[in-house]
């Protein structure tokens, strides 16, 4: 082998050694075997310059040279690309035994878990759930429910009229009783109808008092129904709501839409009666009002109160998820602080 030949081969493979990215092997492929200035691409052309003895041994020692550079750098840049592949991969990886991120679900808020609770009593004892607007003409604000003319709830200081003024005649309802007269007008008695939902009145927020506060009520008419059938049903409630052994009192009380008018007291969920802090002592708990359907309300609905009669109640849903969850401060249930709410989960 000519010196020359054997002196490029040394000279190729200090190169090949020193290469050590896939630029220095491209690099090396254009410097040694380029179609262009290819140092044995040069080195070819001077071939025809030789003798043909000569032309054939060089020639073939220098073909034997160059499909050596070829391969070696065509192996040398397949190192690379399964290095660069090998690495990708490493990127890719996922490692499926790592355990999921958690999805943060949010929840029913508590006076939602209250309603349902309470709907769920009022489904199981044959009521209907009735819904209804929360911006109410004159009419079903406080005539249709008896409440005279002079009524202080009539004034723009106790209710939200539309236009701030009570110059017209849509308010924001001021109780849930609103609900239960299109539910009368809706169908014919005998019937049974729960109405939960938000109530509006014009009061300064504190801890006990918040300007949109949420009722249920429920009501029922039919023929010969007394006042012991409220006392029965309502005893029946607080029972299913509370525990089997609660039980109620009945305190005469005045509402424009009922008459008689009763408040309804229950014993104490937390004592049983005896006295603690949750009933201030007393062993009683105030849960809301009642009374018999007043003739004039079932007369605006076009029922005849000689032959239906009827008794209705209704419950503050803030004031009593206030007390069963110890909560001084009735604000926390409308601020809709995660803090506060997470621990209804
Ligand atoms: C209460 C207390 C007393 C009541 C009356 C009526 C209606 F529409 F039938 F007249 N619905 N609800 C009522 C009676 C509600 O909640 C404090």
């Amino acid at each position: 082998m000519s010196d020359r030949i054997t002196q490029l081969r040394t000279d190729f493979e200090r190169e090949l050694s020193a290469a050590t990215a896939e630029a220095d092997a491209t690099a090396l492929r254009d410097r040694w075997v380029g179609r262009k200035g290819g140092l044995l691409t040069a080195e070819m052309k001077t071939l025809g310059k030789l003798s043909p003895e000569e032309r054939k041994t060089t020639g073939a020692e220098l073909n034997e040279l160059k499909n050596y550079v070829e391969s070696a750098i065509e192996t040398l840049l397949g190192e690379f690309a399964a290095k660069r592949e090998a690495e990708q991969l490493a990127k890719e990886r996922i490692d499926v035994t790592l355990p999921g991120r958690r999805v943060q679900a949010g929840h029913l808020h508590p006076i939602t878990l209250l309603r349902q609770k309470i709907e769920d009593i009022f489904v199981s004892m044959g009521y209907e759930i009735e819904d209804g607007p929360e911006i109410e003409t004159h009419f079903y604000n406080f005539e249709a429910l008896n409440i005279p003319e002079n009524h202080p709830a009539r004034s723009p200081q106790d209710t939200f009229y539309l236009a701030g003024e009570r110059t017209t005649e849509l308010a924001l309802r001021s109780q849930t009783s609103t609900m239960q007269i299109h539910a009368m007008q809706k169908r014919t008695p005998p019937l049974r109808v729960a109405a939960p939902g938000r109530v509006f009145r014009r009061d300064t927020p504190d801890a006990t008092h918040n300007p949109m506060f949420y009722q249920v009520e429920g009501l029922l008419i039919d023929r010969g129904i007394t006042l012991g059938d409220l006392k029965g049903t309502v005893e029946e409630f607080v029972r299913r709501l509370f525990g089997p052994d609660t039980k109620t009192r009945f305190r005469p009380s005045y509402f424009p839409f009922v008459e008689p008018g009763a408040e309804i007291d229950y014993t104490c969920f937390k004592c049983g009666g005896s006295g603690c802090r949750v009933c201030k002592g007393s062993g009683w708990i105030e849960m809301g009002g009642s009374g018999m359907v007043h003739p004039n309300v079932l007369r605006v609905v076009g029922i005849d109160p000689e032959e239906f009669t009827g008794f209705a109640f209704g419950l503050g849903l803030d004031r009593l998820c206030a007390l069963m969850y110890g909560l001084d401060d009735i604000r926390l249930l409308y601020e809709n602080d995660v803090r506060f709410l997470e621990q209804f989960r």
